[in-house]
């Protein structure tokens, strides 16, 4: 076993051997049972989903808790990693793949190659302890690569059953975001109604940190991609403090919400920082948001600041009004929405185009200080990264709970895990019915049953924190240098969770209040 770990350096070899934490009760597997709650709703439009999902809405979410031992079967189950990467993916399939050899040692897991497109056209590997070793806590999907296919028209879904049948697989295991676990709803319905044995369990996943609510506190993979992005800005914000001279234009990851950008606004304290939800909220126009990115280099200028750190949400574009952008910012970019009907703002440079913006509106005012920007655009080097203490104990959790719904005989449900606040121990995982969180919505001029996006909360905690101290940190250099992510050390570094999750979730005073 120890040879395929022989390749890697050091600390690849260490992270391989890190054991995640799992609460007790989820430490022997073959005594727990399923207790339900209540039966569910959906978010909106129930007459719609009611009768799209008439096997799978209104299902109770369910919990875990001891029972009586009985026998178990093996279990054959496949597992698809699907959509942009996230730190802490290698580590669902470990919690699964351990999982189901501690239910049953003759149990098998099986990986599809290439996202959902390895579903339908049958593309697999086998999934041994050998081949895991290498992957475990370490970050990226390459032990079986992503895409981001939609599992949607009827032959595509015939392909899907057939697949499964042909494995006979008891279960299917979709890590994804919100557009990849709706299709794991669609999927689980499909196979319902096709006598199907295939149970559909889904995953949380996104460093966009939109896929959550009541039930979801955070998906994995945002706060590692957070801390990498939040380490990049603080060094950025101190060679500003350095040398003086740039103004830095950061454009953050993150898709349409701005949960990453107000994330690492919290960590690291930037001048200014935009938040696409608040643009749409005050109905800022393009012209407005050059305006006010002008005033605070003019108001720092005055102070003789001319340098500063500005972060840009990358799906800020989406939040302007209509015909802000067009022509002037997409003429020359040929983008064209992904399968699930989303912009790929990744690949608009919004902070070189600010950039240009600001100089015009600067010479317009007469500006005589020094403006020499810089831009950035943080992004792919977020979503990769070695998971956080967060992330790779979080997921693995994940993964575990997904083998026990499947155990369970559940399909079209989530495995999620609550109090993440608290430690560890007293994390709880149950599993939700996915129907539970759709509502109904255009995408790429159809009306679509989806999973609702969770957008920035303007009334929200992260969001009022930031808004009382935005005004300091503009002029004063208030910056926050949190550093590379630690994994060994101090418990209260390692173990260190997002402002956003704390703010958000906790009970605990002093862990609700940002450091200075
Ligand atoms: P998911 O929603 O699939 O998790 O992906 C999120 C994301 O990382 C966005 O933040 C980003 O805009 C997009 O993927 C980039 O997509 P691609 O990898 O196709 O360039």
């Amino acid at each position: 076993m120890l040879e395929a770990l022989q390749g890697g350096d050091f600390f690849s070899r260490s992270r391989s051997l890190f054991k995640p934490k799992i609460p007790p009760l989820l430490k022997d597997l073959s005594q727990l049972e399923s207790i339900n709650s209540d039966p569910t709703d959906c978010v909106g439009y129930e007459e719609d989903i009611r009768n799209l999902f008439p096997k799978t809405f209104g299902q109770p979410k369910v919990y875990f808790a001891r029972g009586a031992s009985r026998p178990i079967k093996p279990l054959k189950v496949g597992v698809v990693l699907s959509g942009g990467q996230a730190p802490g993916g290698h580590n669902v399939i470990a919690g699964l793949f351990d999982a189901l050899r501690e239910l049953s040692f003759k149990s098998e897991l099986m990986g599809f190659l290439g996202g959902a497109s390895g579903v339908i056209n049958h593309l697999t590997m086998k999934i041994t302890e050998e081949c895991l070793i290498p992957y475990r806590n370490t970050g990226g999907f390459d032990l079986l690569g992503s895409g981001r296919a939609k599992i949607e028209t009827e032959k595509q879904l015939e392909c899907s059953l057939k697949v499964c049948n042909s494995h006979g697989l008891d279960g299917l295991v979709i890590i994804g975001g919100d557009d990849s676990n709706t299709n794991a709803a669609v999927l689980a319905e499909f196979f319902l109604n096709h006598n199907c044995k295939t149970k559909v369990v889904g995953v949380p996943k996104t460093i966009d940190g939109d896929l959550k609510n009541e039930w979801i506190e955070t998906s994995f993979g945002f706060d590692t991609a957070c801390k990498i992005y939040s380490e990049m800005i603080g060094n950025i914000c101190r060679d500003a403090l350095s040398a003086k001279k740039y103004t830095h234009f950061i454009k953050l990851m993150g898709r349409s919400a701005s949960h990453v950008a107000l994330e690492c606004a919290l960590q690291t304290h930037p001048n200014l920082t935009l938040l696409g939800e608040e643009v749409a909220y005050h109905r800022k126009s393009l012209k407005e948001v050059v305006q006010e990115i002008s005033e605070v280099i003019i108001d720092r200028a005055e102070v003789g600041k001319n340098y500063g750190v500005i972060v840009i949400p990358e799906g800020l574009i989406e939040f302007l009004p209509e015909g802000s952008i067009t022509g002037e910012m997409l003429s020359d970019l040929s983008i064209e929405q992904d399968p699930h009907g989303n912009l790929p703002v990744s690949q608009i440079p919004t902070e070189t185009f600010l950039i240009n913006l600001v100089k015009k509106n600067l010479k317009a005012r007469g500006f005589q200080g020094q403006f020499s920007p810089v831009a950035h655009f943080l992004g792919y080097e977020g979503r990769c990264g070695y998971p956080s203490y967060f992330d790779a104990t979080y997921s693995y959790l994940l993964g575990r709970s997904a083998a026990l719904l499947i155990h369970q005989g559940l399909t079209g449900y989530m495995s999620v895990a609550s109090h993440l606040t608290q430690s560890v121990e007293n994390w709880e995982v149950s599993g939700l019915p996915i129907t539970s969180l759709l509502t109904m919505e255009e995408r790429k001029g159809k009306i679509k049953p989806v999973i609702k996006k969770a957008l920035v909360d303007l009334k929200g905690k992260p969001f009022q924190f930031f808004a009382s101290h935005r005004q300091q940190w503009e002029i004063e250099d208030h910056y926050r240098y949190p550093g590379p992510i630690q994994f060994e050390g101090a418990k209260e570094v390692v173990e260190e969770i997002t402002y956003t999750l704390r703010l958000e979730h906790s009970k605990n005073k002093a862990l609700a209040t940002p450091l200075n």
